[in-house]
């Protein structure tokens, strides 16, 4: 017999998608929504199967992401937020809570839960990779579609 092989699939037909994003340096935290919305469209996901969530900061990004990964109508979950470092040790603290409990909460829901969290020494770091949240809606539309295909397998 053939190998039975998955492609990835850049549709976003009928997938439903929820984006929750920090307004923690909303400056650039609404560019990278932005880009993500308009992305998401592009791919052929329906505005009315699209979820935006504000969360006050990146600590707050997993548990939302949870329970929106954990509706019926959810397919995958984009976390957005930016995390710059401070004379603080709250850097440190707030990456890695928000990597964990993103991971976490795509692991507990068995959605893709997409980390868009830019974690840099600086702002001028973090502006350079505002583009990048065109990736995120990518990622969430392929991986939703891989799971699937992996569910559909005879
Ligand atoms: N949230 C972010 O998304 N990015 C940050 O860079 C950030 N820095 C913070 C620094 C300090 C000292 C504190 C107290 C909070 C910070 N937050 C940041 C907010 C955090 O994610 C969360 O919303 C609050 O701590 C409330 O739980």
């Amino acid at each position: 017999m053939a190998p039975r092989i998955i492609d990835p699939k850049l549709d976003g037909t009928g997938l439903g998608i929820a984006v929750v994003a920090a307004r923690f340096n909303s400056y650039m935290a609404d560019q990278m929504l932005e880009i993500t919305l308009e992305r998401l469209s592009a791919l052929g996901v329906a505005d009315e199967n699209v979820i935006v969530v504000r969360t006050a900061g990146s600590f707050e990004l997993p548990l939302t992401a949870r329970r929106l990964a954990e509706r019926g109508d959810v397919d995958a979950v984009i976390c957005i937020g930016v995390v710059i470092r401070g004379d603080t040790d709250h850097y440190e603290h707030i990456a890695r809570a928000a990597a964990d409990g993103i991971a976490r909460a795509g692991d507990d829901s068995g959605k893709p839960v997409i980390f868009g969290v830019l974690t840099t020494d600086n702002t001028d770091q973090a502006v350079t990779r505002i583009p990048q949240a065109s990736d995120y809606a990518d990622t969430a539309v392929e991986m939703a579609g891989t799971l699937r295909q992996i569910h559909d397998l005879r």
